[in-house]
């Protein structure tokens, strides 16, 4: 038995090993929560194991760029070179000199949320950064904000739901986020079969829009006019019943008084007739539940969108209530038990751009100029962590330029790939089939409460090292290097806590607090053990505010709707730029499996063929994409599945730098969304605005 943890849906696998190769993936349908769900990536889990270009060994590199030569290393001679390079950019420059990126492979590895992270806090530098701030930024301050937690956040109860309204979410391709949803298809189906409705607010005319009861092209960026209006009218109506435990919400009724659908319909081009319609339909069912994903979450106003889907779900009852948006009891609570930090905001702020701080970390789209602004403070040297944000922040080409003239560069990767080429060392840890897993991260946000231990498919060989035992290994190293240490009595509990292996402290953490059950149970049950249905009624207290109570009006957001409404609405004929997933790719890897690069090219821009025709140009024709900050030459595809004044690029693609030598080879390496994405535009939140993005298309 094994587990997927290549997106949120963690499903649980039943694989067939010949001669210590994986021959066969199924789903397992005795999970309780994926019940044999897979899908095409699960399936090519197998093929990373065996990848012969997967790193398995620490490597050097030699020489720079095109002419760049791999040497593999032993791991001591590795450490020690990775450990002097951090420690001397901190010794010689101080603290605030190393930067560390956390990719998004870490929250689905055991071993980084129990090592990594602890490493990451031992550096005391200001610039850390994570995928965090191309991604979910504006729900972990939402979650702090009003529910007192970071990660305090509602789970749409899509089992129970008859009203399912997403936006900028494509389920049917990505499973689900912030939502661990395994086999979204069928359940939508259930949800179908019960009566219920599924709306899709979305650029594009998505898998999850084809399949849905109502879809609407909304004009990207443009969401919050669409959501404040949908509360305007929720006021104006008198159809919000909210909990007694809220305040602020006559703020929140005299705010969105200057939204109406009329002024939304304007920006957005949704007609106002339908977001009456979809505010009265919500208010009136029984059991529904908002929700936005990435779409309306790296956006301008992304905190002005995640604020108002709370605020839906909150008005009209639908909060902690079945078939609304429920808090999950996971067998390790990370939140209640304070494992994961409440969060924090602008306790600092950049140095160049001053932008603030959330939870410790700095919005990676200010990492580049870090590096290059000379003075005190400035980057220069960088750890990353299973990531690639060469391919994945906001004007990534001038990253790419940055980081070759960093001091020093280590990456802990099991690829080389378009940023960790430029590092002066790889540490490449074991992968998923070769430890052992429990998921801290998503079992606190899935659909369902359940628990789940799965050892390693593979034993580790000789030569290999978990990540938990790099992470070990470079904090000892590094901390044994540094003129300041931290103090003694810190540094004798993070070394004991390092010492331990993810496996004991899961054990340890399931016998202590109120756990509903033990590792023990869970080795006899790999498959998972059911704790049930999320329940409703746990409100108001698991808030972790200062009040105990709701504060629907932050000061944060209360500004950003100054901001809103001096933005102006968008001109006809621009042409926004937004990102797309697809089932059969994984962000920015696993384009280096035959399995899921063969058949049909899928990197292309996507047109409207009445954009295309009034440029002149056709079908297939080989155009080029300019933005503020760059420029990409790609193959357009024409469908009437964009709106007109939309253009679509997969992000993760542009591997002609080098890396994924199959999609290479397949002519599939498609060209980076991030090099046209730019890093001036922010949310107030400070995540990355990657949709929407200005560009004309010649
Ligand atoms: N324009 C645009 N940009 C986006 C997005 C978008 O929608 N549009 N999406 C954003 C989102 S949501 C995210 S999460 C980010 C993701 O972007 P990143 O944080 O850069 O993560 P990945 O692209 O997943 O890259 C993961 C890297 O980790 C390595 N890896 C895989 N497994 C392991 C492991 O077990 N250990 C280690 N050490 N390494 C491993 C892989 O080889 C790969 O190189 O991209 C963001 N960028
Ligand atoms: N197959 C696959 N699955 C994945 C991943 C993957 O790379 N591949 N990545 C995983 C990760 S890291 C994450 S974070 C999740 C993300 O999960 P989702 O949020 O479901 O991801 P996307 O498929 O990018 O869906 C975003 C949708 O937003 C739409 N959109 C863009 N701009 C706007 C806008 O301004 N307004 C509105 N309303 N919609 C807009 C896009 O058209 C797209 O349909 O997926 C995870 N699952
Ligand atoms: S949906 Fe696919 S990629 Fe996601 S966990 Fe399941 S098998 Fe893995
Ligand atoms: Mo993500």
């Amino acid at each position: 038995m094994g587990v997927c943890n290549l997106c949120e849906a963690t499903c649980g696998l039943l694989l067939t090993i010949e001669d210590g190769s994986v021959t066969g993936v199924r789903g397992n349908p005795d999970d309780p929560l994926s019940r044999g769900h897979v899908c095409p990536k699960g399936v090519a889990i197998g093929d990373v194991h065996a990848d012969p270009d997967r790193l398995r060994r620490p490597v050097r590199r030699i020489g720079r760029g095109d002419d760049a030569r791999w040497e593999e290393i032993g791991w001591d001679e590795a450490l020690d070179l990775v450990a002097d390079g951090l420690a001397r950019a901190v010794n010689e420059h101080g603290e605030d000199a190393l930067a560390i990126y956390l990719g998004n492979p870490n929250v689905h590895s055991l071993g980084s949320m129990t090592h990594g992270v602890a490493l990451a806090q031992s550096f005391r530098t200001r610039n850390k950064f994570s995928a965090t701030s191309v991604d979910q930024l504006p729900h972990q301050v939402l979650g702090y904000l009003l529910y007192g937690h970071q990660l305090l956040l509602p789970v749409p109860d899509i089992d129970r739901t008859s009203y399912f309204l997403v936006l900028g979410a494509n389920p049917m391709a990505s499973n689900g986020s912030l939502m661990t949803v395994p086999d979204f298809p069928g359940r939508l189906r259930e949800l179908r079969a019960r009566g219920g409705r599924m709306v899709v607010l979305d650029p594009r005319r998505t898998e999850t829009a084809k399949v849905a009861d109502e879809h609407h092209f909304v004009r990207p960026g443009t969401d919050a006019w669409v959501l404040l209006a949908l509360l305007h009218v929720l006021f104006a109506e008198g159809l919000t019943r909210p909990p007694a435990y809220v305040d602020g919400l006559a703020g929140v009724e005299e705010l969105v008084a200057g939204f109406p659908p009329e002024l939304a319909e304007q920006a957005s081009g949704v007609p106002a007739g339908e977001i009456r319609r979809i505010a009265r339909d919500f208010a009136a069912a029984d059991g529904a539940a908002a929700y936005g994903r990435i779409g309306v979450s790296t956006q301008e106003f992304g905190t002005l969108c995640q604020w108002a889907v709370q605020m839906i779900n909150l008005v009209t009852g639908n909060l902690d209530r079945e078939g609304g948006a429920l808090l999950t009891n996971p067998a390790i609570d990370a939140v209640g038990r304070g494992l994961i930090g409440r969060g924090h905001h602008d306790r600092y702020r950049s140095r160049v751009r001053q932008v603030p701080e959330f939870g410790g970390e700095l919005p990676v789209a200010v990492l580049r100029e870090e590096i290059e602004t000379p003075g005190e403070g400035q980057v220069r040297a960088l750890l990353t962590v299973a990531g690639n944000p060469v391919l994945s922040t906001p004007d990534g080409a001038s990253l790419d330029r940055a980081i070759q003239g960093l001091d020093f560069y280590a990456a802990i990767d099991i690829y080389l790939n378009e940023t960790t080429r430029h590092a002066d060392v790889v540490l490449p840890p074991t992968t998923l089939l070769e430890r052992d897993h429990y998921d801290l991260v998503f079992h606190l946000l899935a659909v369902r409460n359940t628990a789940r231990f799965t050892p390693a498919v593979f034993a580790k060989k000789r030569d290999q090292r978990h990540d938990w035992e790099i992470f070990r290994d470079l904090y000892l190293r590094v901390t044994r290097r540094r003129r300041r240490k931290p103090p003694l009595k810190r540094r004798i509990a993070t070394e004991a806590r390092m010492r331990m292996s993810p496996t004991f402290l899961i054990g340890m953490l399931l016998r202590s607090g109120r756990s509903q059950t033990t590792l023990t149970e869970l080795r006899r049950h790999p498959e998972g053990v059911d704790l049930g249905p999320l329940r409703a009624g746990q409100l108001p207290g698991r808030l972790r505010t200062r009040s105990g109570r709701i504060d629907a009006l932050p000061a944060l957001v209360a500004q950003d709707v100054a901001r809103l409404r001096q933005r102006a609405l968008p001109r006809d004929g621009e042409l926004l730029l937004i990102g797309r997933r697809h089932q059969r790719d994984c962000n920015s890897w696993m384009h280096n499996t035959d399995r899921l690069t063969r058949g049909r090219a899928r990197h292309q821009l996507l047109m409207h063929p009445t954009d295309l025709a009034s440029r002149g140009l056709s079908d297939g024709a080989l155009v080029t994409v300019r933005s503020r900050v760059g420029e990409v030459r790609v193959e357009v595809a024409a469908t009437e599945d964009v709106m007109p004044g939309v253009v679509s690029l997969p992000h993760g693609y542009g591997h002609g730098r080098t890396g994924a030598r199959l999609a290479v080879a397949a002519g599939v390496a498609g060209v980076s969304i991030n090099d046209l994405t730019d890093a001036d535009r922010l949310d107030v939140s400070g995540n990355a605005a990657l949709s929407g993005v200005p560009v004309t298309v010649t």
